[in-house]
This record gives structure tokens, C-alpha cells and sequence, in this order.
């Protein structure tokens, strides 16, 4: 066990995570945790992997199952789309969102379909594997629609005769363009979240607390920069100004006389917006480095 982790902890019943087995999520959840430096024991195709440095087992499943088992307690918590989640109208608790499988659940029509809004859809079949949510939408809009539930390859509903329109996750768009449909509205969208049991053991809600705060530090770096930059010292008040992020850049002199190094941590989509006014205010050599952990 990791030496960081108290006694207690590692001789705990390790927490039980749910992560798809095989899909869009399994990667990047597996990636995640060995981010946050959990180590998972070569599985082989087993179900489950228990952890060999801290006080975690993953169980592979598929991820319509996910919130099934993590309401029933089968797994004290869950890696899954909020697609799945919504869907299947389980109760348990959303941790952290993570940021990654970010997706939409789109109503899309023919392309050569007239389309007049919402109220066009009255009277429409559409074909979904998401009922619940497309009939909550539906409900809300005060459209009456035929919903026909399938579980798979529903892009192709309206070329088979199937549907009138589909209602289905999309990301890029490109499965819809080669099936010949247009995209009419996004009703939901999703991302993948660590979920947990509503009322967890606090043993196991101490180790969960672990695993958030561990996934919260890898996130924030993820989404930052380091940013480190050499100016003249007349120009560093007016480039603190300018430089977006932790609460006071530092500076540093340099060799040279008259000239300093500023080193600062901005967000990754803000990089590029000061870019230009840094450069105008007299930055040089700019150097943007990524960031492995943030620990506020
Ligand atoms: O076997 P299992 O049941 O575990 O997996 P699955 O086949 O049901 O799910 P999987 O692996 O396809 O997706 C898992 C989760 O990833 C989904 O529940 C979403 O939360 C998320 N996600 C993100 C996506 C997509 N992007 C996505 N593009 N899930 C599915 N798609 C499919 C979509 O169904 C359509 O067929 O990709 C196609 C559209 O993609 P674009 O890029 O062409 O628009
Ligand atoms: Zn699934």
C-alpha cells in the first residue's frame, strides 16, 4: 500500500468503483485513476481489478448497469455518462464531473424533412434508446409524439421506415451527416461523472473522499497551464494585470539587469485570448508548460 495513505485506510474493505468494461468511458476512467495514482492490478479479462497501492477495487460492467449496481450498493460508487444516468432514473449521489465523453442527446430528422420548430414534432414516431428523457422533453414541450424504443443503431430508424426522427446521442455529428440526417434540437447533454451511493458506509464515504479530492487536483491541472515569461520590470505591473489565474503571479530577476521572469498558472482556453496583449505589453520568451497535479 502506498505509504501515503493512513494505516487505517489500507486495511479497510477497499471501495468498490464500477467502470465500463468496454467503450467510450473505459479508457479515460482507467486513465483518470492512474492519474490520481491508483494503481490497478492487470485484470485479464476478469470483472474486477482490486488496486495494489490504495483502498480501491474496480468492477468492469456495462455502463447501462452502472447506476443500478451503484443505487443498490453492489458498488459503493461509478464512473458513467450523464446520458445513463438521467436515463435510467436510479438515486444516487453525483460526486465530481469529470469533463471527459462529452456528448448531446439530439432530435435529428431527414435532411430533407421540413422542420418548424418543436411543435412540428406532434404526431411524429421517433426512435430512441433514451424513452425517459426524450419523453420528459416531449412532456415539457406539450408535443405529443410516438416514442419507439430501440436499443441499438438507431441512425438508421428513418431509412428502414422505422421512424419519423431519431432521438440519439451524437458528439461530432458525423453519424448523423453519413446517415443522411439533420441535427433539429439538443435536449440533453452529457458528460462523463463519478457517482456514489447515497448513503455510503463512512468508511467507505473517507475513501471516496480520497479519490475526489486526488481527481479534483488532476482536473484542475489538466485544464491549466504554467505559464513562465521573461520582461522588462517596467512592463511586469501591467503583464500581472493581463495574466489571468492563481493569486499573485511570481518574479523572479533575471541575470540581466532591468529584466525579470514572471511564472504564472492560467487556464488552458485563456492561454490564447491574452496571448497577444502579453506580447503588446512587452512579454518575451513565453514558455507554456502543462501541469501534472494542482493542489490548492
Ligand atoms: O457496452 P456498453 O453498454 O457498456 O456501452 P455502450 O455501447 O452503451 O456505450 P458507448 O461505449 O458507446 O458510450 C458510453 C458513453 O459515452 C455514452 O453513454 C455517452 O455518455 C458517452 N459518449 C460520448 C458517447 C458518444 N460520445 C458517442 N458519440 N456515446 C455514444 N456515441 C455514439 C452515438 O450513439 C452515435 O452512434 O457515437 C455516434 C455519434 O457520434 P458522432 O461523433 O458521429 O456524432
Ligand atoms: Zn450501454
Amino acid at each position: 500500500m502506498d505509504s501515503h495513505i493512513p494505516t487505517r485506510l489500507c486495511m479497510q474493505t477497499p471501495l468498490r468503483l464500477a467502470v465500463q468494461k468496454s467503450g467510450r468511458l473505459s479508457d479515460q476512467s482507467v486513465e483518470l485513476l492512474r492519474s490520481c495514482g491508483i494503481r490497478l492490478s492487470r485484470t485479464n479479462g476478469k470483472l474486477r481489478a482490486p488496486a495494489d497501492n490504495f483502498p480501491l477495487e474496480v468492477l468492469y460492467l456495462r455502463d447501462d448497469d452502472i447506476p443500478g449496481y451503484v443505487a443498490d450498493g453492489v458498488a459503493h460508487a461509478g464512473i458513467v455518462g450523464e446520458n445513463v444516468l438521467e436515463e435510467k432514473q436510479r438515486k444516487v449521489a453525483i460526486v465530481e464531473r469529470l469533463g471527459f465523453a462529452k456528448c448531446r442527446l439530439s432530435i435529428a430528422l431527414p435532411r430533407g424533412a421540413a422542420y418548424g420548430g418543436v411543435q412540428s414534432l406532434n404526431g411524429r414516431h421517433i426512435a430512441t434508446s433514451y424513452p425517459n428523457i426524450l419523453g420528459a422533453w416531449l412532456a415539457d414541450a406539450g408535443v405529443e409524439a410516438s416514442i419507439h424504443e430501440i436499443s441499438g443503431s438507431v441512425e438508421i430508424a428513418p431509412g428502414i421506415g422505422l421512424s419519423d426522427a431519431i432521438c440519439d446521442i451524437v458528439s461530432t455529428g458525423s453519424t448523423l451527416l453519413s446517415n443522411g440526417l439533420k441535427e433539429v434540437e439538443a435536449i440533453f447533454r452529457s458528460e462523463a461523472l463519478l457517482v456514489a451511493g447515497e448513503n455510503l458506509d463512512p468508511a467507505f464515504q473517507e475513501i471516496l473522499d480520497q479519490v475526489q479530492f486526488r481527481i479534483k487536483a488532476v482536473l484542475r491541472a489538466r485544464n491549466s497551464r504554467y505559464i513562465l515569461l521573461n520582461a522588462p520590470n517596467h512592463a511586469v505591473n501591467r503583464i500581472m494585470e493581463i495574466l489571468p489565474g492563481m493569486r499573485s503571479p511570481t518574479v523572479l530577476p533575471l541575470a540581466e539587469a532591468g529584466w525579470s521572469s514572471v511564472h504564472s498558472v492560467v487556464p488552458e482556453d485563456e492561454f490564447w485570448s491574452v496571448v497577444d496583449e502579453l506580447k503588446a505589453a512587452g512579454a518575451e520568451g513565453m514558455l507554456v508548460v502543462p501541469i501534472e497535479k494542482m493542489v490548492l
